[in-house]
């Protein structure tokens, strides 16, 4: 027996197997080498979304449902390898949702953490988590930390459009799923808007502040700060070559990712770079904000462009090509397989 080929499968032990199958028992050493793979062997297929695409089918999707009956009116973004499993990876789910002028999506709460990335947005787009409201900006991207109650709602004249993340396939997996509605549209605003990027985000904490939950007390990451933190960086000229310049959302109380199981990042990648062969066991879920280029994932050239959204599975081999200076937000399980001991990466070709 080794871990690569499973035994052969004699008259005898077929006759075996069989009988044993009626009682729920199956033999380990026909399946090992199918679980404990020398590499990661996924279901999961690389894929590219076109937002133009996506946006006429979520507009399309608001003259047939609204976003109460709904409770989230939501395309899935579901790999092609992993059909009916309401995923984009075996790990994380992602979908995009569209809030009409006028709507409400109402409060509830549940186990999963979820993380949103705004991509379509008018003056009056707001989400509320845990009692504070906050002003969604193109490209700022929030966090619902779990068992918190969030709401969005619209109070602009156009659509508003967002990336939501989510561990949803995590959370399946550990049968630990619970939920609840609050009953109302949207929850009683308690916290003045800023309020948490006052007492979290300016380099400071309160004093005496003890963390509640793993998930940052930050939840709104605005884009202006983010992108403007890449800018000075670029001018540095310390290019990763990798990633181009990439950083991290954090939890400022640790430093740790800004949700527990899911880790979030932004990366700008200068005009003309291309990057150097990549992989990782985390398969990333990538949303260009700005720029154009092309992403290879295993031999398999992809083109994008703003708003475009593409998935690299566990463990192939990524180099991105920036056309023009763009800049790519991603996230990922790795925030998990950390905590758990499983991520690994490997950098240039090999
Ligand atoms: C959810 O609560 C939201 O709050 C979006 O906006 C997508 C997908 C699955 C389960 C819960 C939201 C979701 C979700």
């Amino acid at each position: 027996m080794s871990l690569t080929n499973a035994p052969e499968l004699t008259p005898e032990r077929r006759e075996f197997y069989e009988r044993i199958d009626t009682r729920s028992i199956t033999p380990l050493w026909t399946v090992l080498s199918s679980v404990v793979t020398p590499e990661p062997k996924s279901a999961c297929q690389s894929h590219l979304w076109h937002y133009d695409d996506l946006r006429k089918f979520l507009i399309e999707a608001g003259g047939l449902i609204t976003a109460k009956e709904a409770e989230r009116r939501v395309l899935v973004l579901e790999n092609p390898g992993l059909r009916g499993k309401t995923s984009i990876t075996t790990d994380l789910y992602a979908g995009l949702q569209l809030v009409t002028p006028g709507e409400s999506a109402p409060a509830h709460r549940h186990s999963q953490s979820a993380l949103r990335l705004v991509l379509e947005t008018d003056e009056g787009a707001h989400t509320t988590v845990n009692g504070e409201r906050t002003p969604l900006k193109y490209g700022d991207f929030v966090i619902t930390p779990p068992w918190s109650w969030h709401d969005h709602g619209n109070d602009g004249d156009g659509p508003v459009i967002w990336l939501d993340g989510l561990d949803l396939p995590m959370v399946s997996l550990f049968d630990a799923s619970f939920a609840e509605e609050l009953g109302v549209d949207q929850q009683e605003i308690t916290r003045v808007s800023g309020d948490s990027l006052a007492r979290y985000a300016a380099n400071m904490l309160p004093v005496g502040y003890e963390a509640r939950g793993q998930a940052s007390p930050v939840f709104n990451y605005p884009y202006d700060r983010a992108r403007s933190a890449l800018e000075t960086l670029k001018a540095q000229g310390e290019i990763d070559p990798c990633h181009g310049i990439k950083l991290q959302y954090v939890n400022p109380v640790d430093g740790g990712p800004a949700m527990p199981t899911i880790s979030t990042f932004l990366q700008l990648l200068p005009k003309g770079f291309r990057s150097v062969s990549y992989r990782s066991t985390d398969a990333t879920i990538f949303a260009a904000l700005e720029g154009k280029g092309t992403t290879t994932i295993d031999g398999k050239a992809y083109d994008w462009g703003p708003r475009d959204i593409f998935v690299v599975p566990s463990w192939k081999g990524v180099f991105h090509e920036a056309e023009d200076e763009s800049v790519l937000f991603s996230f990922s399980a790795r925030a998990a397989q950390e905590k758990l001991g499983y991520f690994r990466e490997r950098r240039g070709n090999g």
